[in-house]
C-alpha cells in the first residue's frame, strides 16, 4: 500500500491453521492482508510436500489474503548441535525451501534457539486494567529451574537474593500451581513445534554439555552456509528471529541476541538472502539493543519485522506492555521503518506481535499472546503510527 508516493509496510496476522481459533476471516476484518504462518502439523526435520503447500495457500487465497511469510520452518535440533542425523535434515531444509519457492512463498523465518522456542513463565498475567499479558519474571525461571527440574548446577547461575526469592516462591507453591508453571515453560509455545516432559527436558539439555555460544554459533554459520546458497538460487529470503528471551536460559548458549551476533552471522555468509526478522520486542528487552540504530545498521537485511514493546524491571523480569507504551521506542523505530523503506523501494511485511487477552476474547481459549482483539488493538495503533509519520514526514 502507498500513501502519497511512500510505501507502507505490509500488514499482516499470524495464523496457526484451520485449528486456530481466530479465523482468516477475522484476520481479514483486522485490515491486515497478510498471512503469517507455517504447516504445524508437519513433525520438525521433516521435508514440506509441494501439495500440502500449494493447498494451505489457496485456504488464504480464497479468503481474499496473501501467504505472506512462513513462520517458521523449525530448525531441528540435530542442525543446531550437528549430532545425530543433521546432514539428513539439512537436506529437507533445503527441500522445504525449494518447495515453498516453487509455490510462490518467498520469505522464510526461522530461529536458531537451543530447544525451546520463546519461552514466557506467566501466560495470563493481569494488568491494573483487567486485560492479561504474557510474563518472564525470574523468580519463576530460578524455582523451576533449581527446585523443580533439579538442573545440576542451576543454583550458580542466579544471585543468592534470587534464589532465596525463589526458594520461598517454591514452598509457597500448590502442587498444580508448579505443574502449571513446568508446562507454561516445558510444553512447548505456541509456533514452538515441541513439547517436554521434565525427564526429555533435562536429557535435551544434556545435548548441549558440549556447545558453548561460539560453537553454537559455528554451527549457525556453517547451517547458513548450506541454505543461504539454496535461498539464493530460488529467491528466498530468509530471515533468523532472535533469541526470546535475548539471554541465556537453563545455561543454554544464545546467539542472535545483539548487534555483535548479527554482525557475526552477516559477516560469515555475506548475501541479502541471509536476512533478519526484527522483532522489537524480543531484543527490546535488553537496554542496550539500541532498536533505531538497528534499523539503521541492519535494515538492508530485513524481510520481516514484528512489533511489540515489553516493559522490564531491574530484576531482569519483564511484561508485554502496550505496542507503543514500555520499553520499546515505537515512534523512533517505526520512524526508521519508514526511512528504510523509501530508501530501499521494498515493502517489509509487519504483523502485530502478540497482544493482550482483553474484553471478549478473556472468555475465550486462544494461542497466548495470539487472541484476535489485542491484537487488532495492536494493528489499528501500529497503522495510525505508520501513517502519521508518513504524512508529516512526507506529505
Ligand atoms: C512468538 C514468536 C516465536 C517466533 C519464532 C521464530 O510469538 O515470535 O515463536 O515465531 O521464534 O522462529
Amino acid at each position: 500500500m502507498m500513501e502519497g508516493n511512500t510505501i507502507l509496510m505490509e500488514q499482516t496476522m499470524r495464523w496457526y491453521g484451520p485449528k486456530d481459533p481466530v479465523s482468516l476471516r477475522d484476520i481479514l476484518q483486522s485490515g491486515a492482508t497478510g498471512i503469517v504462518t507455517a504447516l504445524h502439523d508437519i513433525p520438525n526435520g521433516e521435508v514440506w510436500p509441494r501439495e500440502a503447500i500449494k493447498e494451505r495457500k489457496k485456504l488464504i487465497e480464497n479468503t481474499g489474503l496473501r501467504w505472506s511469510v512462513v513462520e517458521s520452518v523449525p530448525v531441528h535440533e540435530s542442525i543446531k548441535t550437528r549430532k545425530g542425523a543433521y546432514e539428513k535434515h539439512i537436506r529437507n531444509y533445503c527441500q522445504t525451501l525449494e518447495n515453498l519457492a516453487a509455490e510462490g512463498i518467498s520469505t522464510v523465518c526461522y530461529n536458531f534457539m537451543p530447544i525451546l522456542d520463546w519461552t514466557r513463565t506467566n501466560l495470563a498475567y493481569t494488568l491494573e486494567n483487567g486485560a492479561k499479558a504474557l510474563r518472564f519474571e525470574m523468580k519463576a525461571l530460578a524455582a523451576f529451574d533449581v527446585f523443580m527440574l533439579k538442573r545440576p548446577g542451576a543454583d550458580q547461575d542466579y544471585p543468592a537474593t534470587l534464589l532465596a526469592k525463589a526458594r520461598s516462591y517454591t514452598e509457597e507453591m500448590s502442587e498444580e500451581e508448579k505443574q502449571k508453571l513446568i508446562n507454561t515453560i516445558i510444553a512447548g509455545l505456541p509456533g514452538a513445534e515441541a513439547g517436554y516432559t521434565l525427564e526429555d527436558f533435562q536429557a535435551a539439555l544434556d545435548t548441549y554439555q558440549d556447545i558453548d555460544a561460539d560453537k553454537l554459533g559455528k554451527h549457525l554459520n556453517l547451517f547458513l552456509s548450506e541454505i543461504v546458497p539454496v535461498a539464493e538460487a530460488n529467491g528466498v529470503k530468509l530471515c533468523i528471529h532472535p533469541d526470546d528471551p535475548p539471554f541465556p536460559i537453563f545455561g543454554l548458549p544464545r546467539v542472535v541476541s545483539i548487534s555483535r551476533d548479527y554482525d557475526r552471522i552477516l559477516a560469515a555468509n555475506p548475501s541479502k538472502h541471509n536476512g533478519i526478522t526484527f522483532c522489537t520486542g524480543s531484543l527490546g528487552v535488553r537496554a542496550d539493543n539500541d532498536l533505531p540504530a538497528m534499523v539503521k545498521k541492519y535494515g538492508d537485511h530485513f524481510h520481516f519485522i514484528h512489533l511489540r514493546s515489553t516493559q522490564r524491571d531491574e530484576e531482569g523480569n519483564f511484561y508485554e506492555a502496550n505496542h507503543l507504551e514500555g520499553d520499546v521506542p515505537m515512534y523512533e523505530v517505526v520512524k526508521e521503518l519508514v526511512h528504510l523503506q523509501r530508501r530501499t523501494g521494498k515493502q517489509l511485511p509487519m504483523r502485530p506481535d502478540h497482544g493482550h487477552q482483553m474484553l471478549d476474547d478473556l472468555a475465550k481459549t486462544t494461542n497466548p499472546g495470539y487472541s484476535a482483539i489485542g491484537r487488532l488493538k495492536g494493528l489499528a495503533e501500529l497503522r495510525g503510527l505508520e501513517l502519521a509519520i508518513v504524512r508529516t514526514l512526507f506529505p
